[in-house]
């Protein structure tokens, strides 16, 4: 359908502003602006080793036909043969899937499975009895963290039968199971993250699953489908204006209520933006990003949710020290427990909040790569280290959890520094102490808020932080640009306003 030529900028080419760029219908013209020199955001795969890392997004989290990215990559044959079991979609993970691993202490011995499991079924279990607080006016504590050790608190006593030994090593598995919990929210401590409405996100079926020949290619793919010359690399942009009445040079017929204007200086006039920058860029730059500035309801959203940083850190070894069978080595620092203060010297100790490494599957197309991952102020003190700093500390770790002191040092070391990506400035969205799912909500919201202005979507909001249910994922940062285009088009349907002067 013919929309009259009404002008649409995207901001932002990662899967939510790609994805808005495949469905629009009925514009005149669109024109998606990408800060970094590729498309794809913080779906980003590199070359390591013999083969492939992803440096942002690693899995389909709950690949099934209710995932929208799923759905795409299937379609695109850009998925394995497993990925298509049946059986393999009906799996119900709760967003924790199950890896066959192994547990290493920092005693340098391989912990026992079954004390490992026992800790660890606890600790599920209360992340799963946090649904119960989902609504409640009054939930016990303001933060998961808070709730969750004021639990195992309670259950202490009663903890591995009053045996101090092994009542130690559950506190510590737990303490584990906190940090990778930190990873999986995106964020430095679970004492950030809201209780009531944690039970909000919600976690698809399947056995999570990876691409064979990288995340990338599903945006790649995305970009490609777009008419030549859509995307436009390296134009950052500035500032966006709004309410305002711009023309064109030498064509005094048109006036355009939003002007977007590049870090280059370009400038490009347009009815509609679909701004896509992370909630990480929002947060730093909101202020002076908009002219005027935002509604103070939207930018009190923006303050409220959280971002935080998760990092990987891939190594590289001549040769395996795990097993062949093993895809998951976890860490547990045997002296912590989720009673006790971390540690706040970060030089000292940021390596302690690693949970441990996912090994890279198949060795044949990966070789033997470990993927490590960290969360929080440690993974951003991370970032400002030397590679040479990160695989010496990391060689340490190894060496003390394998209890071999000369255990081959990695090949080679590559990481990612989502915090200091000046386009990013962290790695995901989570719903922060002091915010609820009614600030994604009206982070969402297109401006202006009033339906009745004559010039309405000026500003339209995707991304994954926009996503109520989805937050922090592929699927819910397409699904967030597939609504943002949905909603121009229906407007689109509409006739178009005479020109104003
Ligand atoms: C998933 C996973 N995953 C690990 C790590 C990271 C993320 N995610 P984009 O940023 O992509 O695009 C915006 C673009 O805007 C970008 O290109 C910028 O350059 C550009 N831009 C910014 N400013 C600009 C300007 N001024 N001008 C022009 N352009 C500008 N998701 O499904 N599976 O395994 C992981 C993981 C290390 C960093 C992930 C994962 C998150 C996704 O990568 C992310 O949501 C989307 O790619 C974002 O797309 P977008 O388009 O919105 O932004 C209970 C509860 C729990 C809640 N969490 C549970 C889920 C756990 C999440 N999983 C994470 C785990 C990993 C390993």
């Amino acid at each position: 359908m013919e929309g009259g030529g009404r002008r649409v900028v995207a901001v932002g080419a990662g899967l939510a502003g790609l994805g808005a760029a495949q469905r629009l219908r009925g514009h005149g013209s669109l024109r998606l602006l990408e800060a970094a020199a590729r498309a794809g955001g913080r779906v980003c795969t590199r070359p390591f080793a013999s083969g492939l890392a992803e440096m942002g997004a690693h899995w389909i989290h709950g690949p099934s036909p209710g995932n929208p990215v799923f759905c795409l990559a299937s379609r695109y044959g850009l998925l394995g043969p497993e990925a298509a079991l049946e059986e393999n979609q009906q799996v119900e993970a709760g967003g924790h899937p199950p890896m066959p691993s192994v547990t290493y202490g920092s005693s340098g011995k391989v912990l026992n499975p079954k004390a490992v499991r026992e800790a660890r079924d606890l600790f599920y279990a209360l992340l799963a009895s946090t649904r119960a607080f989902q609504g409640s006016k009054e939930p016990p504590w303001p933060s998961v963290g808070q709730y969750v050790r004021a639990e195992i608190a309670r259950t202490v006593p009663t903890m591995a039968g009053g045996q101090e030994d092994a009542r130690r090593l559950q506190l510590a598995v737990l303490a584990a199971c906190l940090k990778l919990e930190c990873c999986i929210s995106g964020t430095h401590s679970m004492d950030l993250v809201a209780l009531e409405p944690f039970g909000e996100y919600v976690s698809l079926p399947g056995l999570d699953c990876t691409f064979p020949g990288g995340y990338s290619s599903l945006a790649e793919r995305l970009h490609s489908d777009l008419p030549e010359g859509t995307v436009l690399l390296n134009k950052a942009v500035r500032t966006i204006q709004w309410q305002g009445s711009f023309r064109e040079e030498g064509d005094d017929a048109r006036v355009f209520p939003v002007r977007v204007e590049c870090e280059d200086g370009d400038a490009f006039l347009a009815d509609h933006v679909i701004i896509t920058v992370p909630l990480g860029f929002l947060k730093e730059h909101y202020e002076k990003f908009f002219q005027p500035p935002l509604p103070e309801r939207k930018a009190q959203a923006i303050r409220n949710l959280g971002f935080g940083t998760n990092n990987k850190i891939f190594l590289e070894f001549e040769q395996p020290f795990w097993d062949p069978e093993q895809q998951l080595l976890e860490v547990v620092w045997e002296d912590e427990s989720p009673l006790e203060e971390p540690s706040t010297d970060l030089e000292a100790s940021w390596f302690k909040k690693l949970i441990g490494f996912v090994v890279l599957q198949p060795p044949e197309q990966h070789g033997h790569v470990l993927c490590g991952f960290i969360a929080g102020k440690e993974s951003e003190h991370m970032e400002t280290l030397s590679d040479a700093e990160v695989l010496s500390a990391m060689t340490r770790v190894l060496r003390t959890m394998t209890g071999n002191p000369s255990l081959p040092a990695p090949r080679s070391v590559l990481r990612s520094r989502w915090h200091s990506a000046p386009y990013t400035l962290g790695s995901y969205s989570y719903v922060a102490v002091g915010s609820s799912g009614d600030d994604i909500d009206v982070l969402a919201q297109p401006l202006p808020e009033d339906p009745r202005d004559p010039r309405p979507l000026q500003l339209l909001f995707a991304g994954e932080a926009t996503h109520r249910t989805f937050y922090s994922t592929t699927h819910g940062a397409l699904l967030s640009g597939w609504r943002e285009a949905e909603r121009l088009n229906q407007l689109f349907q509409v006739p178009v306003p005479a020109p104003q002067s």
